[in-house]
């Protein structure tokens, strides 16, 4: 016999897990929000929170809790949506778990195990924010945040941060494969591998960073290619999004989805960070690199993509909206999966012709406040006399 709280939690999931989403009143023309995250900690099954035996747990408590579900991976798979979700315990560590839906957009289930990773790094504490990419090699990789406890100072919060990296053909089995190693820059989080090859070689895309949470003298998001994948060593990074003063990159940037392909460039949807007086703000903007040449930027815009909005803006890390996994369907319709807070899971949609417009049509940034209020009189300027024109 189970316990009757048993029940009761289980249709008020049951409720959560088939509720429909729609789309917000939210109108900006470029992406649609809507009303309900698609995965919170509520979404996580009950068998991996609660010990469903009366003997053991009389009161029915919760005894391996779940903090947060945010950061997660996505791919499209036999018409399926799968995210590879950041699962944080009330322990603070995070795994991942895989959830599918039938649309992209409501009904995400939780599979009835997390992914157990091979335990190759017996120093490693914590994984986290896997980007997944579907590879012409047949593979799909997933590259994640592997972090370790920075033995080599007297400071108990010091870490290192690796990519780790994994290979799937199902998302059920799973290879890990040896961390990528950069030869010149001392930590990696964000990195992504882009799915094609590169003059031949795997490519991907890293943020160099001289510690843990500063990047120091990374300059932004680079790109590096190496030749095996199964010891993959970085000995060279060129720079593509720069991180730059007093724009939205300024502290930090980060890849975040893997390369969208289309006829006009890759699209890359990405995460910036500023500092401000309330900690620091995390937003998602895009930019576009080209074809032959997938680290050199051709296209970007101004500002910000995505920034918390309303409820999205608190959380156990405020302020803070991230991305790792789009998916592109048959359609050509886009769904941006993002987290906000480091709290929950949204989604946002869009079609690859919004976004190529978008991306390749939004004003840049000029740099300095005159010279935008002047880029904006002149947009004023054309508007007034469109207005005109149509009186
Ligand atoms: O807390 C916000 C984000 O911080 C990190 O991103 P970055 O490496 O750019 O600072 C990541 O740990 C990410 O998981 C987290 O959402």
């Amino acid at each position: 016999m189970l316990h009757e709280r048993y029940y009761i939690e289980k249709e008020k999931q049951e409720k959560l897990l088939s509720k429909k989403n729609v789309k917000s009143d939210f109108y900006n023309g470029v992406f649609d929000r809507y009303e309900n995250p698609v995965l919170t900690r509520e979404h996580i099954p009950l068998t991996w929170r609660y010990d469903l035996d009366v003997n053991t747990n009389p009161y029915f408590m919760e005894r391996l809790g779940i903090n947060a579900v945010m950061n997660s991976g996505a791919i499209e798979l036999n018409g399926k949506y799968y995210l590879v979700a950041r699962i944080e315990g009330n322990d603070r560590k995070s795994f991942f778990g895989v959830a599918e839906s039938d649309n992209g957009i409501d009904n995400f289930r939780f599979w009835d195990y997390p992914i157990l990773l091979e335990d190759t790094c017996p120093e490693e504490t914590n994984v986290y924010d896997m980007r997944l990419t579907k590879h012409e090699d047949g593979y799909i990789y997933g590259v994640f945040c592997s972090e370790s406890k920075d033995t080599s100072v007297n400071d108990l919060s010091a870490a290192v941060a690796a990519a780790g990296i994994v290979r799937t053909k199902d998302l059920k089995n799973w290879e890990r494969l040896p961390n990528l190693v950069t030869l010149n820059s001392p930590q990696q989080r964000n990195v992504v591998l882009h799915p094609e090859f590169v003059d031949g070689k795997y490519a991907f895309y890293t943020r160099p960073m001289d510690d843990f949470i500063e990047t120091g003298s990374g300059g932004g998001i680079g790109f590096g290619l190496c030749e095996d994948i199964t010891h993959a060593v970085i000995d060279e990074e060129k720079m593509t999004s720069l991180r730059k003063y007093h724009t939205i990159t300024e502290a930090k940037n980060g890849a975040g989805a893997t390369p969208i392909k289309t006829e006009k460039g890759w699209i890359h949807i990405a995460h910036g960070v500023r500092n401000t007086a309330a900690g620091l703000r995390y937003v998602i903007y895009a930019f576009a690199t080209d074809l032959k040449d997938p680290s050199k930027v051709i296209a970007e815009p101004s500002g910000l993509l995505i920034g918390p909005r309303g409820e999205e803006r608190v959380g156990d890390v405020s302020n803070v909206v991230f991305t790792n996994g789009a998916i592109v369907n048959e359609k050509g319709e886009v769904f941006i999966y993002y987290a906000s807070s480091d709290t929950r899971m949204h989604v946002a949609t869009t079609t690859i012709d919004k976004l190529v417009d978008y991306v390749f049509h939004t004003p840049k940034d000029p740099g300095r406040s005159v010279e935008c209020v002047a880029q904006r009189c002149d947009f004023i300027q054309k508007n007034l006399e469109v207005l005109a024109r149509e009186k």
